[in-house]
């Protein structure tokens, strides 16, 4: 939205003076799109910044678990398909580092956060990948997360947010089908990779769970990011969508969620499910994960031994600037 395209005043109305506060809540009311130029409150813009980054650190950290299995792929299809799944991710966080810069913020500024441990990332990053099946059931719940929260967020109210969105929920739904299509490859083969795929879902469903973040109850910034429409549904609703969406997908691949609660309930017409262990998240979202050190020292090395490249990209575009200023053409 801009000034320009705020609904005209009533015929006869006097000219009042422009209330780019009035305008924001208009816009938000209509569900209409907020963009860079316009007017936004500053807890607004502090909020996309904060989920924004951490969304794009958690496409970045979350390269690593799979990205391990890269050179141990079983074949070179599965290795192909991998690697390219792996650089999907780069490109979702390059979309969001790029969708938090048209609010303001540096991403310079946003990784040295991410790396002096000040910015959070997706706590399911700090699960360890033990075996080929982790890489199938990554794609298949983590990915199948990913997509029940960020559908919704394709139409959030800030408009860079909700482009950057509608890729990546593209590439998200491939990758989780690729998932999907490797354990029913899995399933089909020997008790011994049938036991491969049955201990990686058990090792990763509570964790997936948790990546919606906490109970509503306990969920500081919901209530004021869906009044802004920053967020469209609250974690609870994300999580039984899930929940719901993924039971009978694990009926057909032939695996048991491990969960002695999880039943149809045909009175609320949803699954019933058993409570996440709450305390867990807290430690792991606190840096206190099975693998949260390894990847922030991981994240770290890489960005130290890519300053010469960032140096190279730097001294090469400055020194078109000047040619171009020059009129230089060759
Ligand atoms: N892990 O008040 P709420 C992916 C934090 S991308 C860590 O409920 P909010 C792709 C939360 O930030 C996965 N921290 O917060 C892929 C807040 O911190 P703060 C990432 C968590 O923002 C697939 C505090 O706790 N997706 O998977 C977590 O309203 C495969 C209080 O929580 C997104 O970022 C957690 N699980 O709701 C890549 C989606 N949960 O700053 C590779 C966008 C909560 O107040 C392989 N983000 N926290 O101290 C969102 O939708 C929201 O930010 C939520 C949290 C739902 C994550």
């Amino acid at each position: 939205m801009d000034i320009t395209d705020h609904p005209a005043p009533a015929p006869g109305t006097p000219p009042g003076p422009y209330d780019p506060e009035a305008a924001f809540e208009d816009t938000i009311a209509r569900d209409q799109r907020i963009e860079p130029r316009d007017w936004m409150p500053d807890a607004y813009r502090a909020t996309l910044v904060r989920q924004i980054a951490q969304h794009a650190h958690s496409e970045i950290i979350g390269m690593q678990p799979e990205g391990e299995w890269i050179t141990k792929a079983p074949s070179l299809r599965r290795k192909a398909i991998l690697f390219a799944k792996v650089q999907d991710e780069a490109g979702h966080g390059l979309y969001l580092y790029s969708a938090a810069e048209t609010l303001g913020a540096d991403r310079a500024d946003l990784t040295r956060r991410l790396i002096d441990g000040r910015q959070k990332y997706s706590s399911i990053f700090n699960y360890p990948t033990r075996t080929f099946a982790d890489v199938g059931v990554i794609g298949w719940f983590v990915d199948g997360a990913a997509i029940c929260n960020q559908v919704p967020l394709c139409r959030t109210s800030y408009g860079p947010y909700g482009r950057a969105m509608v890729r990546v929920c593209k590439e998200e739904s491939f990758h989780q089908r690729q998932g999907y299509e490797l354990l029913l490859t899995m399933m089909r083969g020997t008790d011994e990779q049938r036991a491969m795929v049955q201990d990686a879902v058990d090792r990763w469903w509570w964790p997936s769970l948790m990546m919606f973040g906490p109970p509503d109850a306990d969920s500081p910034n919901s209530a004021r990011s869906m009044a802004w429409r920053i967020k469209r549904h609250s974690n609870d609703q994300l999580r039984q969508r899930f929940v719901d969406m993924t039971v009978p997908q694990a009926e057909k691949l032939g695996v048991t969620l491990p969960d002695p609660e999880l039943r149809w309930n045909g009175e609320r017409g949803h699954h019933d499910f058993g409570t996440p262990d709450w305390e867990e998240l807290k430690r792991v979202v606190s840096g206190d994960g099975p693998c949260n050190a390894e990847r922030i020292a991981r994240r770290r090395a890489a960005h130290e031994e890519g300053a010469w490249v960032r140096e190279a990209a730097a001294s090469y575009a400055a020194e078109q600037a000047v040619r171009t200023r020059d009129g230089v053409t060759a």
